[in-house]
């Protein structure tokens, strides 16, 4: 199946298009690459641009296709709204619009969030598909309003489409600006004597639902390898909730040296979702998908992976850049 990963190249991307090219898919990227890291499968899109999108929907008409593209940091939406609105929702309508205009038929899989929803849920009442949506930051509303966006052009094209709300995910090749990317990385640059061993911090008290990004693949594969599609939201999610603060004092019991912690304001969001999880049962149901990884282990890969990169960036070695899609970004 020809399989196209818009926004492709970043944390996601990454490991779906390793997973879907191991399973005999012919798998095309499109992201924001630079003229050196173009071939025949990886090409250049600007969701700002109709004009690239519709050369890259024409050119390779996927059977499926999966829109990961984001300005995907929630704290960085307050920084800057009108960009996150402008990727997040008019890039998303206009290639939901060159989609519908050139293949309607072909599977679309939208990356929603679970941020959607925002404030209304605890541990003991976990969000489901039903919850009604009340987002709490310029990031979560762009993506409710980028899947109403697409389910109304849906029924108005019969469009075949998933709109999946995944919830926190993370592991190797994340970037910093995401809470485990960011603690394991101050860890290793502190066990590898190039960074402080006092942890700055944000807030420590907000429970998240996390999953390790071999989860979150094999939920993509699945999705993208379905027959049925029901044209409605799915939760990706593990049911349940860790504190920061349960994360941190795993990782801290993780590293090779003592580590302080240090609470710095500035991480602070202006509004916070005090708790955020799902039941991830309609995934089950539908698709027999189902989390396998402790947050233990899945800690314990991503802290070695940021181990591994840290101790290679600061080798001679790697003053050129690296031939895999992570250069994008060097
Ligand atoms: O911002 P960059 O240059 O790193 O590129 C990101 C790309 N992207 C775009 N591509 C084309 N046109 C744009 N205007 C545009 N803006 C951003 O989307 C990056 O390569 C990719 C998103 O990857 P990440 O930020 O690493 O997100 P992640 O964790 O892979 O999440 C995938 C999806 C996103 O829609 C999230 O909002 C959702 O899952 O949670
Ligand atoms: N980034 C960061 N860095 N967050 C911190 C820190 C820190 O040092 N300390 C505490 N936090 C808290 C944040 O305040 C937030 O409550 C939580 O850790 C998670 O923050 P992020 O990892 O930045 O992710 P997010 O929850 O805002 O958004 C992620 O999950 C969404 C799905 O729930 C992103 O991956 C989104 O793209 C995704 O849609």
């Amino acid at each position: 199946m020809k399989v196209l990963l818009v926004g492709g190249a970043g944390f996601v991307g990454h490991h779906l298009e390793k997973a879907l090219t191991e399973r005999g898919h012919e798998v095309y990227v499109a992201d924001r690459f630079e003229l050196q890291f173009r071939d025949s499968r990886h090409w250049t899109i600007d969701l700002e641009e109709p004009a690239s999108i519709e050369a890259i929907i024409q050119g390779i008409c996927p059977d499926c296709l999966f829109h990961l593209a984001a300005q995907s940091s929630v704290s960085r939406s307050w920084q800057t709204p009108d960009a996150t609105f402008k990727t997040n929702l008019l890039g998303s309508l206009y290639l939901f619009q060159a989609v519908a205009n050139h293949i309607p038929d072909t599977r679309f899989i939208f990356i929603g969030s679970g941020e959607e929803y925002g404030i209304n849920c605890s541990e003991q009442y976990p969000f489901t598909e039903a919850s009604p949506c009340d987002p709490r930051n310029p990031y979560a509303v762009s993506k409710l309003a980028a899947g109403q966006i697409l389910d109304l052009l849906a029924t108005r094209y019969q469009m075949k489409y998933v709109h999946l709300r995944p919830f926190n995910h993370y592991g190797p090749f994340q970037r910093e600006g995401f809470v485990i990317a960011d603690f394991c990385a101050q860890i290793a640059r502190a066990e590898l004597g190039c960074g402080s061993r006092t942890l700055r911090v944000g807030n420590l008290a907000a429970k998240r639902d996390f999953l390790y990004i071999d989860d979150v693949i094999a939920a993509y594969c699945q999705l993208a390898e379905a027959t049925v599609y029901p044209n409605r939201i799915y939760n990706l999610s593990t049911g349940k909730a860790h504190s920061i603060y349960e994360i941190l004092t795993l990782l801290q019991a993780m590293s090779n040296v003592p580590i302080s912690i240090e609470i710095d304001p500035k991480k602070f969001r202006p509004v916070e979702v005090p708790v955020l999880v799902s039941s991830g049962e309609q995934m089950f149901q539908d698709f027999g998908w189902k989390p396998k990884y402790s947050l233990k282990s899945g800690l314990e890969q991503t802290l070695n992976w940021w181990r591994g990169k840290i101790q290679k960036e600061q080798s001679k070695d790697n003053i050129l850049p690296h031939p895999d899609r992570e250069s994008k970004r060097i």
